[in-house]
């Protein structure tokens, strides 16, 4: 089987399974883990905050910060298709209270002019407009990277209007392979970041959120009510550290498999959604005599997995697990369920 379904699937290496089983431990709600804060500081400096928090998930470290941001009533403006709108169970109004406002973006990116049209202003009759969130890559969007340049005029207009901004970076280290770009300068144009360890970068578990000492303590608060405050979390902590400071630095590879799988996709007949930027090919298949659903399920039974991503959209995303040779083959059964071989 070659799993393309996700970045999330990939297995710890070797060595994060060592670092696992030598890391110094100590209770974490009782901020004793030696080793949750060597990581906890090390993703703060990286991403130019002044403090950081260890989370158990994606979702768990942006629930957390729509949490501390936030109050119930307010509104918070997201892209129709972001994944704390589109993927999370509604949980920012299951748990947050807060109702959302979404802004159609061009392949993720909101404008900056759609955002401040959309700033509630002061009004008996209005929620106010409690937080901003961006997410970059876009998952929704083909793995598109956001232009740092409409960050730096969102966050303008942000502060211009006293709204804090949010960025769901899952997948930040892709837009910095891509782009040359620190994660420091993505991050300096918002708040609040929440990295994932646990997709490209391989970690088995967790993410991290960052931004102001004052906005962490708070935040520590929600993740224990959450249930999120673990204790010799050291164990996680260490495959974390090597999945941000070492397996952050061989992203490239991924984006080059997928660029070869997007040229692929089209060799055996059908189309990309988007354009590739990075480690996720958007496929789809409309012009085809298939349905998304019907594409995953023959690919499957040729030994390719996928997932659909839409009617007619089926998503692959490529990772640590997946080689040059996987793409070929990958693009082989492609062509073959398209009669090409
Ligand atoms: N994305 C998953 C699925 O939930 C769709 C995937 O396979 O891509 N933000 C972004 C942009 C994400 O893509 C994801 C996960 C998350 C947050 C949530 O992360 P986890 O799964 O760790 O809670």
């Amino acid at each position: 089987m070659i799993d393309l379904r996700s970045d999330t699937v990939t297995k710890p290496t070797k060595e994060m399974r060592e670092a696992s089983f030598h890391a110094e431990v100590g209770d974490d709600v009782y901020q004793e883990d030696p080793t949750v804060q060597l990581l906890e500081n090390k993703a703060a400096e990286m991403l130019g905050k002044e403090a950081a928090l260890f989370v158990t998930s994606g979702v768990q470290g942006n629930q957390i910060a729509v949490l501390t941001h936030t109050q119930p009533g307010n509104e918070i403006i997201l892209e129709e298709e972001s994944h704390l709108f589109y993927y999370e169970g509604a949980a920012i109004s299951a748990f947050a209270g807060v109702q959302p406002r979404t802004i159609k973006g061009n392949r993720g990116a909101m404008d900056p002019n759609d955002i401040e049209g959309a700033i509630r202003p002061e009004d008996v009759h209005l929620p106010e407009t409690g937080l901003i969130c961006l997410e970059n890559t876009h998952n929704r969007a083909g793995g598109s990277v956001i232009p740092l340049e409409t960050m730096r005029e969102t966050y303008q207009i942000a502060n211009r209007n006293h709204i804090p901004v949010h960025l769901d970076g899952a997948r930040l280290f892709n837009a910095v392979a891509a782009t040359g770009i620190s994660a420091k300068e993505y991050a300096r144009y918002t708040d609040t970041v929440q990295i994932c360890l646990s997709k490209g970068l391989g970690a088995p578990i967790g993410s991290i959120i960052a931004g102001p000492q004052e906005f962490i303590n708070q935040a520590r608060k929600w993740r224990k009510r959450l249930g999120g405050g673990l204790r010799q979390v050291g164990v996680i902590a260490a495959p974390a550290m090597i999945a941000l400071t070492e397996m952050s630095k061989r992203l490239d590879e991924d984006h080059q498999h997928a660029t070869q799988l997007a040229e692929g996709v089209k060799e055996a007949g059908f189309e990309l959604a988007y354009p590739v930027d990075t480690n996720i090919v958007l496929m789809d298949v409309s012009n085809s005599s298939f349905n998304g659903a019907e594409m995953v399920k023959r690919l499957e039974e040729k030994g390719v997995k996928s997932v659909q991503f839409g009617l007619d959209l089926v998503r692959f995303v490529t990772h640590y697990d997946v080689d040059e040779v996987d793409i070929d083959n990958a693009i082989k059964t492609l062509k073959s369920i398209n009669g090409m071989v």
